[in-house]
C-alpha cells in the first residue's frame, strides 16, 4: 500500500485468552507471530534516536515489547571518542570498525528476536547508504524479520543546530571537551556524512519506508504491509517538537470521595468546589499570562465542574471517564472486600490486568486511552481534568512507569501536574492547592480505610 494504511488485522488474541479471573494479561493488540525491524535512516541530529526511544516507550505502555540497538554505543565500545575523520569515508580503520558496530549490533538484535524477547526492535544508526539499507533488508529477510524503514530528513539548519546543542554537545563521544569544540567536530562529522548519504528513493521502491520530511511538515509512506507497522506509522505521523506542556489534574474532591465510595457520578464535595475556584489561579501559576491552552475533562459531573471557572476552550471526552469498576461501582474498598473477597485479593495481586465484573481493568483503560495519547502528540498546550486511573494512565505514558507500578501510584486530589517532554525525558513539576482532601490511596494488602490526606 503506497501512501495509505492497510489495516490487514492479522492474528488478534482475543477473549479466548482470558482466565475466569477475568485478568486481561493475554488480550493484547500486536500479532504474535509478528518481528518488526525499524530501521532508522537520516544524517546525524534529525532526531532518530528520540524518534526510537519515543516509539519504544508508546509500545510498551501498549504492552508490546520493544527494543532500541543503537549502533552508536555498539561503536563507543571500539572508538569512545572519535574526532569527524573518524566518519570520514576514506578513512579505512574508521569504516572497518562502524562496520564492525553495526553487524554487532544487527547480530544482537537478530538474537534477541530469535530467542522470542520481543516483536519490534528499532536498529538506530543513520543508515544512510543503499548499500548499507539492502545489507539490512537481506539480513532481515533471511531471518524471517519485516522491515519498516523510518528516514528523518531535515535540511533546516535552524533546528539541526539547535539539536546539536540541545543532545550533541554533552555525548559521550565528547566528555571533557567544551560544547563549542564538540559542536564545531559534530558539524564536521556531519559533512562527512552529507558526503555518502542517499536519501531514500525511488530506486527502493521494494522497501517498505516512511520518509518524514521537516519533521514531519511532509510525510511519504511506501509499502506499508501490516497492522502493527500501520499502527507505528500512524504514530509517527502525529509527532512535533514544538514546545509545550501537559498539565494534569484530578476533579476536586468529591461526595463519593468523602464517602470512600468508588466510582459513580458524584458532584464535587465543598472542598472539591474551593478546588475549582482555586484552579484558574494555579494554572494561570504555572502556565502563565500569555500561553493558550485547551481543557479536556471526562464526561462525568466532578470533572465538568472542577474545570467550570477556566477560561480556555474546553473538550469533553468519553475515553477519559474513570476505570468502570462494574458491579463494585458505588462501594467503598471495604465493601468489595466483604462482598467479594477473592476479586479483591486477586486485583491487589495483579492490579494492571485485574478486570472488574462487568467492568474495567487497567489494561483495558490504556487501550480506551490510546487516541487521547495520539491525540495528546499531535497537540500543543492541553490541560486535562480526570480522575485517578485514568491519570495513571496517562502519567504512566509520559514518565515511562512500568505497568506493575503504574496503578499503585499515588497522584493526590487537588495537585497540579505539569509535564513537560524534553529531548531524551519529561519533565515535572507538582503544584499543590492549599485545599485539603482525603486520601483516595488506597495501599495494596491494607483494609482500605479512606482518611484525611497528609
Ligand atoms: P539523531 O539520533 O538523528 O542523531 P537525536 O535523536 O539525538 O538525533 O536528536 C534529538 C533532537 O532532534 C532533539 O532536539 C529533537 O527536538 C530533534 N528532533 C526530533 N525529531 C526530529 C525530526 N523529525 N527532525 C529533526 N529534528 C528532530
Ligand atoms: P549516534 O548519534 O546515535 O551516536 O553520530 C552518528 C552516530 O550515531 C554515531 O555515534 C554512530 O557511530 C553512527 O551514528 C552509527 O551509524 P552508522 O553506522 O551509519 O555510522
Ligand atoms: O476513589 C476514586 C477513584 O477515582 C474511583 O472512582 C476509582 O474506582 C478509583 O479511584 C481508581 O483507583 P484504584 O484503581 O486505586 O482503585
Amino acid at each position: 500500500v503506497n501512501g495509505e494504511f492497510n489495516h490487514d488485522m492479522r492474528r488478534v488474541p482475543t477473549g479466548e485468552f482470558m482466565t475466569p479471573s477475568r485478568k486481561t494479561n493475554g488480550v493484547g493488540v500486536q500479532a504474535e507471530d509478528t518481528k518488526i525491524c525499524v530501521v532508522m535512516v537520516g544524517l546525524p541530529a534529525r532526531g532518530k534516536s528520540l524518534i526510537a526511544q519515543k516509539v519504544v516507550r508508546y509500545l510498551h505502555w501498549l504492552s508490546i515489547k520493544a527494543k532500541t540497538f543503537n549502533v552508536g554505543q555498539y561503536r563507543r565500545t571500539n572508538t569512545p571518542n572519535p574526532s569527524a575523520d573518524f566518519f570520514d569515508t576514506s578513512n579505512s580503520e574508521g569504516e572497518r570498525l562502524r562496520r564492525a558496530a553495526a553487524e554487532a549490533a544487527v547480530n544482537d538484535m537478530c538474537k534477541w528476536f530469535a530467542e522470542g524477547q520481543g516483536l519490534i526492535a528499532i536498529l538506530d544508526a543513520t543508515n544512510s547508504t543503499k548499500k548499507r539499507r539492502r545489507w539490512i533488508q537481506e539480513r532481515c529477510d533471511a531471518e524471517g524479520i519485516e522491515t519498516l524503514f523510518v528516514e528523518s530528513k531535515c535540511d533546516d539548519e535552524d533546528i539541526i543546530m539547535s539539536n546539536i546543542l540541545e543532545v550533541k554537545t554533552t555525548s559521550p563521544d565528547y566528555v571533557g571537551q567544551d560544547p563549542e569544540s564538540a559542536a564545531q567536530d559534530f558539524r564536521n562529522r556531519i559533512r562527512n556524512y552529507e558526503r555518502v548519504y542517499q536519501t531514500i528513493d525511488e530506486d527502493e521502491f521494494d522497501l517498505t519506508y516512511v520518509k518524514l520530511i521537516d519533521v514531519g511538515k511532509h510525510v511519504i509512506i511506501n509499502q506499508i504491509q501490516d497492522y502493527l507497522q500501520s499502527r507505528v506509522v500512524y504514530y509517527l505521523m502525529n509527532l512535533h517538537i514544538r514546545p509545550r506542556s501537559i498539565w494534569l489534574s484530578r476533579h476536586g474532591e468529591s461526595q463519593y470521595n468523602l464517602n470512600g465510595k468508588i466510582g459513580g457520578d458524584a458532584e464535587l464535595s465543598e472542598r472539591g468546589e474551593m478546588y475549582a475556584r482555586a484552579l484558574p489561579g494555579l494554572v494561570k501559576q504555572s502556565v502563565g499570562d500569555s500561553r493558550k491552552l485547551t481543557v479536556w475533562t471526562s464526561t462525568l459531573r466532578r470533572t465538568i465542574a472542577t474545570a467550570r471557572f477556566l477560561e480556555f476552550e474546553k473538550l469533553e471526552w468519553k475515553a477519559l471517564d474513570e476505570l468502570d469498576s462494574g458491579v463494585c461501582d458505588g462501594l467503598t474498598y471495604a465493601e468489595i472486600e466483604e462482598r467479594y473477597p477473592d476479586d479483591f485479593k486477586q486485583r491487589d495481586e495483579d492490579k494492571y490486568n485485574y478486570r472488574y465484573l462487568g467492568g474495567e481493568s487497567y489494561r483495558d483503560v490504556v487501550i480506551r486511552l490510546e487516541p487521547i495519547i495520539m491525540e495528546l502528540e499531535r497537540s500543543e498546550n492541553i490541560l486535562i481534568v480526570t480522575h485517578q486511573a485514568i491519570l495513571r494512565c496517562i502519567y504512566a505514558y509520559f514518565m515511562n512507569v512500568p505497568q506493575e507500578r503504574s496503578p499503585w501510584m499515588e497522584v493526590p486530589l487537588h495537585t497540579l501536574i505539569k509535564l513537560t517532554p524534553k529531548a531524551y525525558s519529561t519533565q515535572e513539576e507538582r503544584l499543590k492547592a492549599d485545599i485539603p482532601a482525603v486520601s483516595t490511596f488506597r495501599e495494596k494488602g491494607s483494609s482500605a480505610k479512606h482518611q484525611e490526606a497528609a
